[in-house]
């Protein structure tokens, strides 16, 4: 497979897009954001999945320049939408790979992307996952604070997979975590336990919490009864192209 020189040609022939999933506030269904994730439209072969290419494209290095057509994308789609539907509170959140966290460039890309977006900062998201952080704790905390300072929202994804405590992890400036979805799914019966215990330690450090994955209405209601205030699963939205966006957000708006 050539799948690293296809890369590269498709970054030059614009192939890559973003799919939007909403993140739904439990309370009352409501459209809180997006989460944006790279799709590879191949001329032949389709839709690739990012679990398909992602891989490759960080251990070339194409992710930086993947990473960074994401956020501007992810920023300029955001600050379309509102300025059609009136300055709505709505975010945007893209995922951040290892290699985009030790280029040094990184705090001031975010800061260009939000400025010529004309975005209002904390619109704006970056998600890292558990595991990326805990790679080189000193190095992150370093540029997650000067992500922080610019006004951006941080969310830790794939929050309990990493073997991390939370109160460890909150000398780092998130504000959100993102219940990994093996503990929505989980069918034992220290489920219950372990997502009341995440929902209200969260809280209690002063993080707001989306669950990932629940699949049904008993599921949601019961992460709504532990105080959890996000969900994002296939339920509540799948991943649709931007040229959806608008219309999901009319009907709302
Ligand atoms: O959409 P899908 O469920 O196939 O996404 C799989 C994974 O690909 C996601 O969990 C996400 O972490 C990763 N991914 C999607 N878009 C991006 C991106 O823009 N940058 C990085 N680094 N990862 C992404
Ligand atoms: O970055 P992260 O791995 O959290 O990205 C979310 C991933 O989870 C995306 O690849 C998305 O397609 C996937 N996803 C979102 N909702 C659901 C769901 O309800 N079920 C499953 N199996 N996957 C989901
Ligand atoms: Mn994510
Ligand atoms: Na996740």
């Amino acid at each position: 497979l050539q799948l690293e020189s296809d890369l590269r040609r498709a970054t030059e022939r614009k192939e890559f897009t973003l799919a939007y999933q909403p993140i739904v506030r439990l309370e009352d269904g409501t459209v809180a954001g997006f989460e944006a994730l790279l799709r590879w439209d191949h001329p032949r072969r389709g839709s690739i999945p990012p679990s398909d290419f992602i891989p490759v494209a960080e251990s070339c290095g194409l992710i930086v320049q993947l990473g960074l057509f994401a956020m501007q994308r992810a920023a300029e789609d955001l600050a379309n939408w509102q300025k059609q539907i009136g300055d709505a509170p709505l975010s945007v959140s893209v995922n951040l790979s290892s290699r985009q966290l030790i280029r040094r460039d990184l705090v001031s890309d975010v800061r260009s992307v939000i400025a010529r977006a004309n975005l209002k900062p904390r619109c704006f998201r970056l998600e890292l996952t558990e595991s990326l952080v805990m790679d080189n704790p000193e190095q992150t905390n370093h540029v997650l604070s000067k992500l922080k300072q610019l006004g951006i929202g941080l969310s830790l994804d794939d929050f309990g997979t990493g073997y991390s405590s939370l109160a460890y992890l909150t000398r780092f400036p998130f504000d959100t975590i993102k219940i990994d979805k093996s503990f929505v799914d989980d069918t034992t019966p220290k489920r219950a336990v372990l997502l009341k215990s995440m929902v209200s330690m969260a809280h209690e450090l002063g993080l707001s919490v989306v669950a990932e994955g629940v699949a049904d209405e008993n599921d949601a209601l019961e992460l709504r009864q532990m105080g959890c205030e996000y969900v994002q699963s296939y339920m509540f939205g799948a991943p649709i192209p931007g040229d959806q966006v608008l219309r999901m957000l009319k009907e709302q708006y």
